[in-house]
């Protein structure tokens, strides 16, 4: 039977109510935490929003998806705004970890290229939760002339060979290269290559993209994310390929140029596709500050904004209405803005079930791990296998020489685990 409530008490919950969302309020008025990538927004970006919205802006940095989503899971993140990348995004939509966009405090959505939308309702049906940051894609990024002449011929047709041939990047090696860390990206396109499925569930696929991960292992020595230090690396030319985000290597090409470093970095679009992202702007579940987040998710998809991003680090944008302030030579770099049939090559995003993400995981892990052990003699010194495998930075020559305890850490920092270690 149902129990009338009595009016004091009534009045007691309107006044709680009152109480709780005027303390809501309060909190929501003044600051707006945000997760982003490193190397992914414009000086006056944050400026400009707190100046106009009297809101405080606290912006943090991730260096993966990976470490976003931990943090998601765990919860209590503290931030109002994250920007995973849409195929890690929709685990966590199914998750509830992220909480539906309130559209009529998004005006500015009908900027939004309908295309960019269609991509993004795949992983989140009816742009319920998301909003595009800005996209781009995985690729081969290299230092020009390092490359040729490391190489002593031309490049390769399809730039992929550059890093998926051992051949190839066994010459690379004295210059340095680096992959991302980042299970997600690395095994879906050492699949493709593959001529396989990059999204297969079949542990015969991993095994075959492990032993060609395994086949080129030794000629990697660095791992890099978001915000570790590859895209000056590159500036500087002490990193001559990379498998890493299209953006980034336009900027380290950039960063050379006005830095007058003296290297040419090119973003190369391989003949077989890149893999394309969409980092996307949500709202976790627990968020504070919901009202702040809608107003600087609004905020960003001003057109003006939009560009700005994009003529800043180098990356596409979902904003149709942005194309008018990006600067030319960025809106018509088909490196930036792919033309449509360059964009029908690419893979994209995808998101494997759970026991395939742990065969993900594992054969990553594995490859990280796996520079084939050196060989030791008797009297200290060691020799690389013929398959070539010293060690994680490759410092250690062939010819060996140095001392069992030190040889490789002193060759340059290799770490069993593939960790960032620099090398010459
Ligand atoms: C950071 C770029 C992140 C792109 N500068 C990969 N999601």
């Amino acid at each position: 039977m149902q129990q009338r409530t009595p009016p004091w008490r009534k009045l007691a919950a309107s006044l709680a109510t009152v109480f709780v969302t005027g303390a809501a309020w309060a909190q929501d008025a003044g600051v707006l935490n945000i997760y982003n990538w490193a190397d992914y927004i414009a000086p006056d970006t944050i400026r400009n929003f707190e100046k106009e919205t009297g809101i405080k802006v606290r912006y943090d940095m991730f260096d993966s998806n990976e470490a976003l989503h931990a943090k998601l899971v765990a919860g209590n993140s503290g931030y109002d705004i994250v920007v995973p990348g849409s195929h890690f995004a929709k685990q966590q939509i199914a998750a509830g970890l992220l909480q539906k966009l309130d559209k009529s405090k998004l005006p500015n959505l009908k900027n939004l290229d309908p295309a960019i939308q269609a991509q993004l309702a795949k992983m989140d049906p009816g742009n319920d939760h998301l909003v595009d940051w800005l996209w781009g894609y995985t690729t081969v990024g290299i230092n020009v002339d390092k490359v040729k002449t490391a190489l002593g011929g031309p490049l390769p047709d399809n730039a992929w060979d550059l890093l998926f041939k051992p051949e190839n990047i066994a010459k690379l090696k004295k210059c340095g290269v680096a992959f991302l860390d980042s299970a997600s990206e690395v095994l879906p396109i050492a699949l493709h290559y593959l001529g396989k499925d990059p999204y297969s569930t079949q542990q015969a696929d991993y095994d075959a993209a492990a032993k060609l991960l395994k086949s080129i292992r030794p000629s990697v020595t660095r791992f890099v994310g978001s915000g570790s230090d590859y895209i000056d690396q590159m500036a500087r030319g002490q990193i001559c390929a990379v498998l890493g985000w299209s953006g980034d290597i336009m900027i380290a090409a950039n960063r050379a140029k006005e830095s007058k470093t003296g290297q040419t970095i090119q973003a190369l679009v391989p003949k077989s596709g890149g893999l394309l992202f969409f980092d996307v702007m949500a709202i976790p579940k627990d968020a504070k500050n919901v009202a702040n987040a809608h107003k600087w998710i609004d905020y960003i998809m001003r057109p003006e904004v939009h560009a700005g991003l994009s003529n800043t680090v180098f990356y596409a944008n979902p904003n149709k209405a942005s194309l008018a302030h990006v600067k030319p030579e960025i809106a018509k770099n088909p490196a930036i803005f792919p033309s449509e049939q360059v964009l029908a090559t690419m893979l994209p995003p995808g998101v494997p079930d759970q026991a395939t993400r742990r065969i993900i995981t594992r054969t990553f892990t594995n490859f990280k791990a796996n520079p084939t052990a050196p060989v030791f003699a008797p009297n200290g010194t060691f020799t690389v296998s013929a398959t070539g495998g010293a060690s994680a930075t490759g410092g250690a020559s062939a010819t060996g020489g140095a001392s069992a305890a030190g040889g490789a850490s002193a060759a340059g920092g290799a770490s069993a685990a593939g960790g960032a270690s620099a090398t010459g």
